[in-house]
């Protein structure tokens, strides 16, 4: 492996704007981010969206515009997130497909989400692989704990693998009720990951303060790298983060470091199996 994929989750669903004025939520703000993380060098966008009042929503129309703008204004792959908050219906996230996405997220299992529960009820999950298979949407799992690792396992045998062939993980580490955010927990998925199909890649996130020790980690272990606000809003103690740009800068500047610069949007898609434009 001899270069990163960086993916920028600018949004997320739990932020609230009043909090964090400099979280992205209008399409507008969402593509001018956009583009200044893909100059920095990220190649994949994970997307949330919000409503006109900054609330987390899954409006189709919103959803297809926003592919269509992000699209147009930027070379990103366009991942959506099927996961949404933790309030929204099944139905909801799965219409999420129909909104034309390159990529889209597919959580392998239920967890505990600080005081809330992220419910992904297994035949939820068959429902999302299968439709994605059907539509040519690549999946990007999202492993909030060891097991899921495992799901995913059964999840390949029983329905065989993603559109494009390529199986590609994002571990996502430190949630309040998932695994902790810590080199010895990545390594533990690295060794499962090993059991996955030959040439399975993965990604890891370290929620708030877990980020840099899962950043370094990842890039030691083989791994690629996922930032932004959706996951971190400190830069260091004391210090909010700024903006995503912030955030994708320094892991530009730890890829680089490790001798593993950013792959491009175009070196991504071919990794992951992601269809050229
Ligand atoms: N907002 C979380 C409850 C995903 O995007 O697929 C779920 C989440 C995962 O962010
Ligand atoms: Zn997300």
């Amino acid at each position: 492996m001899t270069g990163t994929v960086i993916t920028v989750a600018p949004t997320g669903a739990e932020s609230k704007k009043v909090d964090v004025p400099a979280l992205p939520v209008t399409l507008a703000e969402l593509t001018a981010t956009a583009k200044e993380c893909e100059a920095l060098g990220a190649s994949i966008v994970h997307v949330h969206i919000r409503d006109e009042d900054a609330r987390p929503t899954l409006d189709q129309g919103r959803l297809r515009d926003t592919v269509a703008g992000l699209r147009e204004g930027t070379g990103l792959i366009v991942q959506l997130s099927s996961g949404g908050s933790v309030h929204d219906p099944e139905s909801d996230r799965l219409a999420v497909l129909d909104a034309g996405p390159e990529m889209a997220s597919c959580t392998m299992g239920t967890v505990n989400f600080g005081d809330d529960v992220f419910l992904n009820r297994w035949e939820f999950i068959v429902d999302l692989h299968t439709r994605m298979q059907e539509r040519g949407i690549v999946p990007e799992y999202e492993i909030f704990d060891l097991g899921q690792l495992t799901s995913l396992q059964r999840l390949l045998g029983k329905y065989g693998l993603p559109f494009g062939g390529h199986v590609h993980v994002d571990l996502v580490m430190g949630v309040p009720g998932g695994m902790p955010g810590t080199a010895a927990a990545l390594v533990a998925c690295e060794r499962v990951i090993r059991d996955l199909p030959e040439g399975t890649t993965f990604s890891a996130t370290g929620i708030g303060r877990s980020s840099l020790p899962v950043m370094l980690a990842s890039l030691s272990a083989g791994g690629h790298l996922r930032v932004g606000m959706e996951d971190t809003l400190t830069y260091a103690k004391g210090r909010p983060v700024e903006s995503n740009m912030q955030l994708v800068a320094r892991a530009v500047g730890f890829a680089q470091l490790a001798q593993r610069p950013p792959l491009t949007p175009a070196q991504t898609r071919e990794l992951l199996g992601v269809p050229a434009r």
